[in-house]
């Protein structure tokens, strides 16, 4: 482990009680759990995509105005995350997963990198980079089978295809914001892993799991609002730092 990466926390009898005795987890992660993967964030030096920044093209409004700008930005991201791999951190997860009575993993990404580590109890709040849909009749596709044809993908009925994600001004899957929730709001312990905390509903949950008594420990190399009332905040890699996590359980 890397001097970058403060052991102080680790090592405080709190975090490890907290860690071996929880049996209801909750964690929420973001972009930073798959930049050991290679997939660029959102928000950061690395976090830009030509000069755009995501509020200008995860939108309807920037969709309908220029679409095959926004198609090529989701296919740039498809071909990075096709070729990338889970990391430690994702497959820890998927390790802790299994070791307790409750686990629910939440994520706000879209690239699937959770499910390809063997995480079960998963829920994506904000879509999936491998499925469009049809802006018509609604019918969802993957994205490998809708790219065969224009560069904006069409539907069989004929309808314009925009990619299965949740833009700015959209709602979430109401299920998987339900399911977060209550998450959230029945665990002990709550992880807040790889994101900045900016974007809501996703960056309330953290503050909801702390007010129902769970113990909330952020992991991210950068101070975020909720280092402000984390109880630990565990500044690192994610893809570090969550195995260093699952080795104090498993000790
Ligand atoms: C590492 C690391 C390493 C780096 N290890 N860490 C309340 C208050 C204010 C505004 C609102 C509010 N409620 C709703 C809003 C409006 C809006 C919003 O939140 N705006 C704010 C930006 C001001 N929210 C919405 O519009 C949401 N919908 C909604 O609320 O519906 C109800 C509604 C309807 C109609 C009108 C009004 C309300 C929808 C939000 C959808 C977000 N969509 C995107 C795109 C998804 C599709 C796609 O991928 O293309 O989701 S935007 C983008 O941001 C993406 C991400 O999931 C999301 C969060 O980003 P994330 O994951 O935190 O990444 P980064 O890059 O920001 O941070 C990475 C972090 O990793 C950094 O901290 C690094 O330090 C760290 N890091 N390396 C660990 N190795
Ligand atoms: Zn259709």
């Amino acid at each position: 482990m890397p001097d970058s990466v403060s052991r102080q926390g680790l090592e405080d009898s709190r975090l490890v009680r907290a860690i071996r005795e929880s049996g209801r987890v909750g964690v929420l992660t973001g972009a930073g759990i798959s930049a050991e993967s290679g997939i660029p964030t959102f928000r950061g030096a690395e976090g830009l995509w030509k000069k755009f920044r995501p509020e200008e093209l995860a939108n309807f409004d920037a969709f309908m105005a220029n679409p095959e700008l926004v198609w090529a930005w989701y296919r740039f991201r498809r071909d990075i995350v096709r070729k990338a791999e889970p990391n430690p951190g994702h497959r820890a997860l998927a390790a802790w997963e299994t070791r307790v009575g409750e686990f629910t993993l939440i994520t706000q990404n879209v690239d699937g990198l959770h499910a390809r580590a063997g995480s079960k109890h998963l829920v994506e709040l904000h879509g999936n980079l491998e499925r469009d849909r049809c802006l018509d009749c609604g019918r969802t596709c993957t994205g490998a089978r809708a790219e065969e044809g224009d560069p904006i993908p069409v539907c069989s009925c004929g309808g314009r295809m925009r990619p299965d994600v949740v833009w700015f001004g959209e709602y979430l899957p109401e299920d998987a914001l339900i399911q977060a929730d209550r998450a959230a709001a029945g665990c002990d312990l709550f992880l807040a892993v790889g994101t900045s905390a900016v974007v809501h509903p996703a960056a309330s949950l953290p503050r909801l799991a702390k007010r129902r008594g769970a113990m909330l420990i952020e992991i991210n190399p950068e101070p975020t609002p909720v280092s402000a009332y984390a109880d630990f905040t565990l500044y690192g890699p994610a893809g570090q730092l969550l195995p260093e996590l699952l080795r104090i359980l498993d000790a």
